[in-house]
């Protein structure tokens, strides 16, 4: 007897009109005749019922026996689901549970025996009161800036004086006004933005730094330390810099430079149980180039033992290719309504086991406002994507997930960030490395005015102002993750295919595999679905 796809019998319950728990789900993918079970269970359920639990399909199956005769009979949805078996994806690196494997050694005490007479499947460990999930930073509806002058003027301030106070117990700062008036030769620090980077005719670096007073400018001499951390700056960065004053108390010759950073002291926090979130990004429905066979591959997966401690989805962005989003992306669309990409994106989300958490932000694709940081999506999309009661959140927000949090961001600075680095520092084949400099300087989307539009706010939403345990971000579809001062920096791949843009550009994307996070260790494993 073939098995059933878990993800063929979500679809054939959401056109129907229902959810499904996991385990129903898995319950039903054991049964003999899935879909003679199936329609057994849609019998049975209870008129109200919206979601397929678990226990209507053991009560459903359990009469089985005497309504056997009957369930023979039901051969149109029958030829339906055999049809959909047969095109169903080759799935590379998960078999899908069938529903009698047997616990791993050493776990079989910590699960409770199933009440299927005769079976030794073990239960799926889903205890909503282990679960918490809070957010942190979500501006969605908080949103008080019209794009005036003044509103720039409020969130650089902002930055600055968050970010600044991250620095200014390390040096002895003056204002620059201050440092104008200081004798020639003594020594003076300052906190500031950086307004300009530029190299002198003589080969060093000249960096003018800007606070509430004034500029001032930084001179690092080329054969100093500290010439090699000038290539990481970026515009409208907070930082520290102490040197000493030239003799006409012009400029000052730079000693030494500091970030907000990461304290080395930091260490992270862990969940008090094995429980695992998977941490994606750029589905991109709607596009032509969607690999709706993985995501099938990756859903079906999550229905099965071995992803039975996933609890946590988490998307950072780009759920959909959208609409207008670059110049002829049109002639790549699948599907050109933006309402119907969110419509076909929200079947897809269905396949998803009912029991997981999920949550998500908006990217460059989505029908949010471009600019950063961008709210989560309004009534009209909420409500296209509510079947799963998502959590739906502002681009950048922070999650946090049985103590551990994860700070989620689209990632459009990464493309910044990876073209003003040397390629040693930060390059699409490492994405999690460019993370880390944005970990640096405690900010999500440091320069202002090129790839990443700012959304002036009273306050600055893009900073770091907590360490957080993990930093999830895509956008730029490549695979990667590391440590940076024991934060766990995640770029999660995506869900498209390479486009023709990204062919003339040279850019491979790693489509089709999922990062899996413990939340109790912090490890991860990939679950490749392409
Ligand atoms: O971005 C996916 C990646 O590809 C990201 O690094 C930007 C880059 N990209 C893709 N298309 C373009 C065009 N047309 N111009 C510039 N950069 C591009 P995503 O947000 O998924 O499109
Ligand atoms: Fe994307
Ligand atoms: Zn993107």
């Amino acid at each position: 007897m073939p098995l059933e796809a878990p993800a063929r019998i979500v679809s054939e319950l959401t056109t129907r009109g229902y959810n499904a728990e996991r385990e129903a789900v898995t319950r039903l993918a054991a049964a003999e005749d899935p879909s003679a079970a199936l329609e057994r269970v849609l019998e049975d359920i209870p008129d109200d019922a919206l979601v397929v639990q678990a226990d209507h399909v053991t009560a459903a199956l359990s009469t089985e026996g005497v309504a056997g005769q009957g369930l023979a009979d039901g051969g149109a949805v029958d030829a339906t689901i055999a049809d959909a078996d047969a095109t169903s994806p080759p799935n590379a690196t998960s078999s899908v549970s069938t529903g009698t494997d047997r616990p791993p050694a050493g776990e079989a005490a910590a699960h409770s025996p199933v009440e299927t007479e005769g079976s030794s499947r073990i239960e799926r460990a889903v205890d909503p009161d282990q679960r918490s999930l809070e957010i942190v930073g979500d501006m969605t509806g908080e949103s008080t800036g019209t794009g005036e002058y003044s509103d720039f003027v409020s969130v650089f301030r902002d930055r600055l004086d968050r970010l600044g106070g991250k620095l200014r117990g390390r040096v002895n700062h003056r204002p620059a006004s201050a440092i104008q008036s200081m004798p020639g030769g003594s020594e003076a620090a300052m906190v500031g933005l950086v307004n300009d980077i530029r190299s002198t005719a003589s080969g060093h670096w000249l960096i003018e730094l800007e606070d509430a007073t004034g500029t001032f400018p930084w001179l690092v001499m080329k054969d100093r330390e500290y010439v090699d951390r000038v290539d990481e700056l970026l515009c409208d960065e907070v930082l520290a810099m102490e040197g000493t004053l030239a003799d006409d108390s012009g400029i000052a010759f730079v000693d030494s430079m500091y970030f907000p950073d990461v304290p080395r002291t930091h260490e992270p926090s862990t969940a008090d149980r094995h429980v695992q979130a998977a941490l994606i990004s750029d589905v991109h429905v709607g596009s032509q180039e969607f690999m709706e066979d993985a995501w099938n591959a990756f859903a079906d997966w999550l229905h099965t033992e071995e992803a039975r401690h996933v609890e946590y989805l988490l998307l950072a962005g780009d759920m959909v290719e959208g609409v207008g989003v670059y110049p002829d992306q049109d002639e790549e669309l699948d599907i050109v309504d933006i309402y119907e990409q969110y419509e076909a994106f929200s079947e897809h989300l269905k396949k998803v086991p009912g029991d997981i958490e999920i949550v998500m932000i908006p990217g460059n694709h989505d029908a949010v406002r471009l600019a950063e940081p961008q709210p989560g999506f309004d009534e009209d999309l909420r409500e296209i994507m509510s079947a799963h009661d998502p959590q739906i959140v502002s681009n950048p927000s922070t999650v946090t997930l049985e103590g551990v949090s994860v700070l989620m961001y689209h990632g459009v600075s990464l493309d910044e960030v990876i073209a003003e680095l040397p390629e040693e520092k930060a390059s699409y084949d490492d994405p999690h490395k460019a993370m880390y400099h944005l970990l640096k300087k405690r900010h999500v989307a440091p320069q202002f005015g090129g790839h990443t539009r700012l959304a002036p706010e009273e306050q600055d939403y893009l900073i770091m102002e907590e360490v957080p345990d993990i930093f999830h971000t895509g956008h730029v579809h490549k695979l990667g993750f590391g440590k940076y001062h024991d934060v766990l920096a995640i770029n999660s791949g995506c869900w498209q295919a390479q486009t023709d843009f990204q062919k003339s550009v040279n850019i491979d994307p790693d489509a089709g595999f999922a990062p899996i996070v413990d939340l109790d260790t912090l490890d991860v494993t990939v679950q490749k679905f392409s």
